[in-house]
Parts: C-alpha cells; structure tokens; sequence
C-alpha cells in the first residue's frame, strides 16, 4: 500500500506548534506604524514589536490607538476626585508582545523604578496620557503618569504602589 502523500501542515496546527515556541512565534500581529508625532514613550527590551531598531516609539496617536481605560480616583498629589484616561500596562505589554518579568518604568527626570510583571493586572497600573479629559503638560505630571485605581483598593495606598507611579514617563524598558 502506498504511504499517503505528505500534507501540507493545516494552518491551525501550525498555530498550535508556534504556540509552543513563543520565540519563534511570529514577533508582532501586524506591522507597526513608525511614529507620525511627537514620541512620548520608548518601549525597549524583550519586546516583539519594534518601529525603529529595537525600540517601539509611540506617539500619542499609537498610544491612543490601544484600548483605552478611564477611572475616577483621588491621589496624594491632587485635590479632589480626578478622571484618568490612558492604556492599561498590561494591554501595552501585550500589543508590544513583551516578554520579560519585570518593566523598568523612567521618568523625564531619570527617576526609575521596577515593576514586576506579575503584579500588573489587566486594571493596574495604567499609563494615563489625560487627566480629566485633557493631555497633561509636564507640570501637571505628564505627558504620561502611571496611576493606580488608589481608590478601589487598600493595595494601592501603598508606599510601593506610589513609588511606580512615575510621572512624566518616559522610557519603558522590559527585562527580566
Ligand atoms: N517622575 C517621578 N515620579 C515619581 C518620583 C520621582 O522622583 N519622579 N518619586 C516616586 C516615589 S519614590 C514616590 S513614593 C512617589 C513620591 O511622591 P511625593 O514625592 O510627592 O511624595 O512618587 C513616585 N513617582
Ligand atoms: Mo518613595
């Protein structure tokens, strides 16, 4: 009897044996955009998807093209009940296919600070590029803070939940 003649792998075996091989896995769903504005935030290290060398460098259009999150809550370093808008980390290090354990977070001023991987959750921390409803200029924090839902959870009333929230963000780096 004749040996079968060999078949093409299906496509969704094929997606099974990449899944297996997260390293040789395809490095990003689709090509990433080089940015048109104004970069606010580099993003370097064990990341899949990349627009310039090694880096991904995203302009606040990039930016507000990932999932958007918005919560109300009061911080140490505001007045009153404040509106933050911005992309949760974890859906960043998602779309940027970040592989390592822990997220270097800088600030324009070279304060830098480790998050771990696995204390982000999908909710927290986000980085918030408005406040408000409004982008916030360096003196208010911005361009980009990374804030915490402080309110929701005695968790984040922590002095380690203050120190990553780095504000004027600028750099992300993802190490292990
Ligand atoms: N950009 C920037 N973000 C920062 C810091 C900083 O020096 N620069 N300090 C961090 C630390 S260690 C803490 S505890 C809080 C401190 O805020 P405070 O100095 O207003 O008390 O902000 C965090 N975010
Ligand atoms: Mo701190």
């Amino acid at each position: 009897m004749p040996l079968p003649a060999r078949q093409p792998l299906s496509a969704a075996a094929f997606a099974i044996f990449l899944s297996l091989f997260p390293a040789i896995a395809p490095a990003c769903a689709a090509d990433m955009a080089p940015p048109q504005g104004e970069v606010v935030l580099s993003v370097t290290g064990a990341i899949g998807c990349t627009n310039d060398g090694a880096a991904a460098r995203l302009d606040r259009a990039l930016l507000e093209s990932l999932p958007q999150r918005t919560f109300r809550t009061t911080t140490i370093w505001t007045d009153g009940v404040q509106e933050f808008t911005g992309v949760a980390l974890a859906d960043l290090l998602r779309s940027l296919d970040a592989s390592g354990k822990t997220v270097i977070a800088r600030a324009i001023n070279d304060y830098q600070i480790d998050i771990p991987v696995d204390e982000v959750s999908e909710e927290a921390p986000i980085i918030a590029y408005r406040m408000n409803g409004a982008p916030m200029s360096i003196r208010d924090k911005g361009p980009l803070w990374i804030v915490y839902p402080f309110d929701d959870n005695p968790r984040f009333q922590s002095e380690v939940a203050y120190a990553r929230s780095v504000w004027q963000l600028a750099q992300i780096e993802v190490t292990d």
